[in-house]
């Protein structure tokens, strides 16, 4: 039997939240990003998640020598304290220019801006040591469907990938897929999407997916299931778990915390499938409750890891003789039963 995987964890700056919601402000004093590296390690984590501009802040008005100074700042800074940076995402979904999308926008010059923009987060992705470039297609669709060409549209996302490869020869690109918010319709909705964008590029050893529960449930699908389509492909680049308890606005709930068996599964899929053990994080992409009281609050994200953990050994304990009994015997009510009391804790 091989090793069993020891897991390393991460998430990004944005986790440790001041609490403003769509409906109301702050609601903890701000906390800045230097001081957060310095909780990861204490907390049990090793690995940051980065936006552009949380390497950066500012990008759009400096410099190339400016953005490579201040990058080469941060990864010194997270070499201080032992961290990892585990991917740079582009934030494209907050300047003007990206009103209606940044790839797939209708403008010109807007999707130049989106281009230019990206290329720049693998530059910073680079400075900062890290391998990967994620893309949340955050404002790729649409509010309603006539306002854009959808093909137009894939084609458009297809050549900025390419350009991408093009751009870094080492760079890998993880698609993090989500169905909706804050478009009505996004246009790579599921990890299928993702993988055939993918396969039709220039490069597609260096294309991958990042699969979030929340998205995957938002789009009426098991993550599990996703993760393991990811997985059967070799192209799970990273993962976000957390939860979403039904069809609502996208929840990053504690990991767990809605449905603890849907968890118990994902966890079962990456576990089987060895992930981790190539270095691949545990990414937590869960936010704090607004209610929640303190000049920081972290205890979401310690929470989520120690909900991990616990299903790691559920998983590890799992009597597979007793599965494959039941499985050859096709007594599937039988095999649920045993799950759920060993998810009880039930003898
Ligand atoms: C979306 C993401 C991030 C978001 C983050 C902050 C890498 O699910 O994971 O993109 O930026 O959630 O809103
Ligand atoms: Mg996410």
């Amino acid at each position: 039997m091989s090793k069993p995987t020891t897991y390393r964890f991460s998430f990004g700056p944005w986790n440790i939240s001041e609490g403003a919601d769509p409906f109301g402000p702050e609601v903890r004093p701000a906390f800045p990003h230097e001081e957060k590296y310095a909780l990861y390690k204490p907390m049990g984590f090793d690995g940051v998640q980065f936006h552009d501009d949380d390497v950066v802040p500012g990008v759009d008005d400096l410099t190339p020598d400016q953005i490579a100074k201040q990058a080469a700042k941060v990864k010194t800074m997270l070499g201080n304290q032992g961290l990892v940076p585990e991917f740079v995402a582009p934030r494209l979904w907050f300047a003007p220019q990206t009103i209606d999308g940044g790839y797939t926008s209708n403008s010109a010059k807007g999707r130049q801006y989106a281009k230019d923009r990206t290329l720049r987060t693998i530059d910073i992705a680079r400075e900062v040591g890290s391998k990967a470039v994620v893309l949340w297609l955050a404002r790729e669709g649409t509010y309603i469907r006539e306002s854009k060409n959808a093909r137009v549209a894939y084609e458009r996302i297809q050549q900025t990938i390419n350009d991408m490869l093009d751009h870094d020869k080492e760079i890998e690109i993880w698609i993090e897929p989500k169905p909706n918010e804050p478009t009505d319709m996004a246009f790579v909705p599921t990890i299928g999407h993702a993988i055939t964008l993918a396969y039709a590029s220039r490069d597609p050893k260096r294309v991958k997916g990042l699969i979030e529960t929340a998205h995957a449930l938002l789009a009426g699908l098991d993550p599990a299931d996703e993760m393991a389509f990811a997985l059967a492909h070799d192209k799970l680049g990273s993962v976000h778990l957390n939860d979403q308890n039904g069809l609502k606005y996208d929840q990053d709930k504690n990991f767990g915390a809605a449905n603890l068996r849907v968890a118990f599964n994902q966890v079962r899929v990456l576990e089987e499938a060895g992930y981790g053990s190539k270095g691949e994080f545990i990414g937590l992409d869960v936010k704090a409750m607004r209610t929640q009281k303190g000049k920081c609050v972290t205890s979401h994200l310690t929470g989520s890891r120690e909900i991990f953990m616990h299903l790691v050994d559920k998983v590890r304990s799992w009597d597979k003789k007793l599965e494959k009994q039941f499985v050859d015997a096709r007594d599937y009510e039988a095999l649920e039963l045993a799950i759920m009391k060993h998810l009880m804790g039930v003898k």
